[in-house]
């Protein structure tokens, strides 16, 4: 039953019974149809044959292949691993620009092989890299630049193409959030050297745990086909140095029967936010992250932008949520350069990244995907209205200070 929320006492901070007696979380899982996940596996396990690109692994890639619209796809364990895997790959070295505003996975992943990420500002429209804040941090010992298509929403991807082409860096990109999403008409996966997907469980494309590398170059996808596999170019005979980057058979299993069940997730997805969308219209201080409606989206972030005209701020708005059993993310304060071991090496960093502090500061994502459904929406969105009438802000304010003791 959804919660009555017509005045204060009807929220937990006041003493009414929580909205969710369990956790709504962000990112809980797509999961599909389950007798077509468990015949895969069944399939799998018939055949004895579980990981080292098996043949559930190879129609996975031939798959994304085709909805990529690419030559190579090299499915991976996770993206963290396709990320290192892709940076060693293009032989980056020295100063690598990213932007801060990303997950930490983006400069770990560089920091990791001991290659420095330089971070460089956001649009603070599209959250993505700004291209003219990327040309302003490069140095002579910049070598590539990874754009994130941060919450699904593509980069200027002509933008920094011309920066790397100016100035001779390479440019891939962190497109874990981006598969199924377009950009001037085309697939996300093509720009670039190449682009890393994600496949985690929280991801739009789910396969428990995954990630891909899609690129259109015959060479460096057989040298990250060799990387991925401890650099085995056949029986007993090692030609590189690698690492293990393989996918096992259960998840490309899974990674299969959620590609078949895409366009119900985005269609959830779309209905949610749509219910976000005017839910939220009448609220002063709150917005929606906007995408290009004349692209392809996967939808699967539904990111709240709190201002100065709300009544509470961001994190007052959050341990409001929490307090209901909604776990609505900060997600990505605060940002990796204040993260360890970044905050440590480069305490000026901030100086360049005005945008992506303020960003930092604003946004709530919230929950949504085929888990969630229009009455939890209303319920969110009745919370969010009952914090916004003008009486509300004080008085919530002072019990999330009481609570916090
Ligand atoms: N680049 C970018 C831009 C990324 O966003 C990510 C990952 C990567 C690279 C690296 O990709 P992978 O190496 O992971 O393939 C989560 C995910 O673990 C992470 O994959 C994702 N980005 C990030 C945005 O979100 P956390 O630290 O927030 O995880 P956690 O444990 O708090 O879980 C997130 C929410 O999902 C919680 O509310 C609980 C819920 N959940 C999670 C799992 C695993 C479920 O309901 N069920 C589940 O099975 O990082």
């Amino acid at each position: 039953m959804t919660k009555r929320l017509e005045a204060l006492s009807d929220l937990a901070l006041f003493g009414a019974p929580q909205a969710y007696a369990e956790p709504l979380h962000v990112g809980r899982p797509n999961i599909g149809r389950r007798e077509r996940i468990l015949e895969l596996i069944g399939e799998a396990l018939d055949r004895r044959w579980l990981s080292n690109n098996g043949p559930l692994a190879q129609a996975f890639e031939a798959e994304l292949a085709r909805r990529l619209g690419v030559r190579h796809v090299l499915a991976m364990c996770n993206a963290t691993i396709a990320l290192e895997i892709a940076i060693r790959a293009l032989d980056l070295k020295g100063q690598v620009i990213v932007p801060s505003y990303t997950f930490v996975a983006t400069a770990h992943a560089l920091q990791w092989q001991q290659i420095e990420p330089v971070f460089a500002d956001i649009d603070p429209v599209t959250h993505s890299l700004d291209p003219a804040a990327v040309r302003r941090m490069i140095t002579p010992r910049t070598t590539g630049i990874i754009g994130v298509h941060l919450w699904g929403r593509a980069c200027d991807v002509a933008g920094l193409q011309q920066v790397a082409d100016d100035h001779g860096l390479q440019l891939m990109y962190d497109a874990a959030h981006a598969f199924g999403t377009s950009s001037g008409g085309a697939p996300v996966g093509g720009f670039g050297r190449c682009e890393v997907f994600s496949f985690h469980a929280t991801k739009f494309l789910n396969s428990f745990e995954g990630g891909a590398v899609a690129t259109n170059d015959d060479a460096l996808a057989t040298k990250i086909a060799l990387m991925r596999n401890f650099g085995f170019a056949g029986y007993d005979n090692v030609i590189y140095p690698g690492t293990n980057g393989k996918i096992t058979e259960v998840c490309a299993a899974m990674g299969l029967a959620s590609l078949e069940t895409i366009d119900e997730v985005i269609e959830a997805n779309r209905r949610n936010r749509a219910a976000y969308r005017s839910g939220i219209a009448a609220l002063p201080g709150l917005s929606l992250f906007e995408y290009d409606d004349g692209e392809r989206n996967n939808w699967q972030y539904v990111v709240l932008q709190v201002d100065a005209g709300f009544g509470l701020g961001r994190d007052e708005l959050v341990a409001l949520l929490h307090s209901e059993n909604v776990l609505a993310r900060k997600y990505f304060w605060p940002g990796c350069h204040a993260m360890q071991p970044y905050r440590d090496l480069y305490p000026d960093a901030a100086r360049h990244l005005p945008n992506t502090l303020r960003v930092a500061e604003q946004v709530i994502v919230l929950p949504t995907g085929t888990a969630v459904n229009e009455a939890d929406v209303a319920t969110i969105c009745g919370l969010l209205a009952l914090a916004a009438r003008p009486e509300a802000a004080a008085a919530i304010r002072a019990r999330l200070v009481s609570a916090a003791g």
